[in-house]
């Protein structure tokens, strides 16, 4: 890629846990654009979306599990997102989307499914983010993404910029999964999804779960995004996260993979999402995101 546009979705309405939606600017402030320049691609920062209906602290994420919270504010958020993202595709840059919490998956991915038949995705997170109301424990939109763009769920989120399914569970590849939920499982083995669990990963090693991984998808798909979840790391890593969980993968691997990922030339589109800057530790979880986004840019690790 010779030309990156970061879309900063400033977002925090998929998840109740206020400052996710600081995210972008805990990325710019971690020099996130100068570290990619420095590898000689030219950034252009398109700033960031924001949702018009503003954020009222009380009512935030207010309901019960059964409801899908933030849901207006949801829609006309990805509306906005999946505009942004499709205009980058259409201008020839590579879209770059940092967040932010992860329900901003379904706007970066109805913006560019319309540019690929068969688009191909990478899930690196803890979280299957394969929920709908019916399944999910907490009602927490970001929790639901890739069911969503996998056309199962809400029918206005389904069809959100583009109508039906933006995604084929047969073109998903999970990995770092450590935190998965019943509803979830099923859809998985339903679904045939290839997932690799945090255990899969310790018994094969990071470089070959990346090469099945690349194997399954490049012949294929057309297109293949990555969406990056900063939790799939262990929060030794990145605490500066909303839903850490024990047990995941080392900066180390993560940057191993992103090398991988690179030299593949296969990447179309990316999300960085989940930096949280008020649940952090002098913005530690938003400089190692940088360290991720600079070896998926070519960044050698000597
Ligand atoms: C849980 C739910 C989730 C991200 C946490 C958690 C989902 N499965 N997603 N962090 N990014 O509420 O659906
Ligand atoms: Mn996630
Ligand atoms: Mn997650
Ligand atoms: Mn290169």
């Amino acid at each position: 890629m010779n030309r990156v546009d970061i879309i900063g979705a400033a977002t925090t309405f998929g998840q109740p846990r206020l400052g996710v939606d600081l995210g972008p600017d805990a990325l710019r402030y971690a020099n996130l654009i100068n570290e990619i320049e420095k590898l000689n691609i030219e950034v252009n920062d398109k700033g960031n979306i924001y949702s018009d209906i503003k954020v009222n602290v009380a009512e935030h994420s207010q309901g019960d599990a059964n409801t899908l919270k933030n849901y207006d504010q949801v829609m006309d958020f990805n509306e906005k997102l999946a505009k942004s993202v499709d205009e980058s595709i259409q201008q020839g840059s590579f879209p770059l989307i940092i967040g932010g919490d992860h329900s901003l998956a379904i706007g970066s991915l109805a913006g560019i499914s319309s540019h690929y038949e068969n688009l191909g995705v990478i899930w690196y997170d803890a979280h299957g983010d394969l929920n709908n109301s019916d399944t999910s424990p907490s009602g927490n939109i970001h929790g639901m993404p890739l069911a969503i763009s996998c056309g199962v769920g809400d029918e206005k989120l389904v069809n959100l910029y583009k109508d039906g399914p933006k995604v084929k569970p047969e073109n998903i590849v999970l990995i770092g999964m450590r935190d998965l939920d019943e509803g979830e499982k099923e859809y998985i083995s339903e679904n045939d999804i290839l997932t690799f669990t945090m255990t899969d990963i310790k018994e094969k090693g990071i470089s070959a779960v990346m090469r099945e991984s690349l194997e399954h998808l490049q012949d294929k798909t057309d297109g293949i995004h990555l969406s990056l979840d900063v939790d799939a790391l262990d929060p030794m890593e990145t605490p500066g996260t909303g839903t850490p969980v024990d047990g995941g993968l080392s900066l180390s691997e993560t940057l191993s993979a992103m090398t991988q990922l690179h030299d593949s030339n296969k990447i179309t589109s990316m999300d960085l999402v989940e930096v949280n800057p008020l649940l952090d530790d002098k913005n530690k979880t938003a400089q190692k995101a940088v360290s991720i986004a600079s070896a998926f840019f070519g960044k050698k690790q000597k």
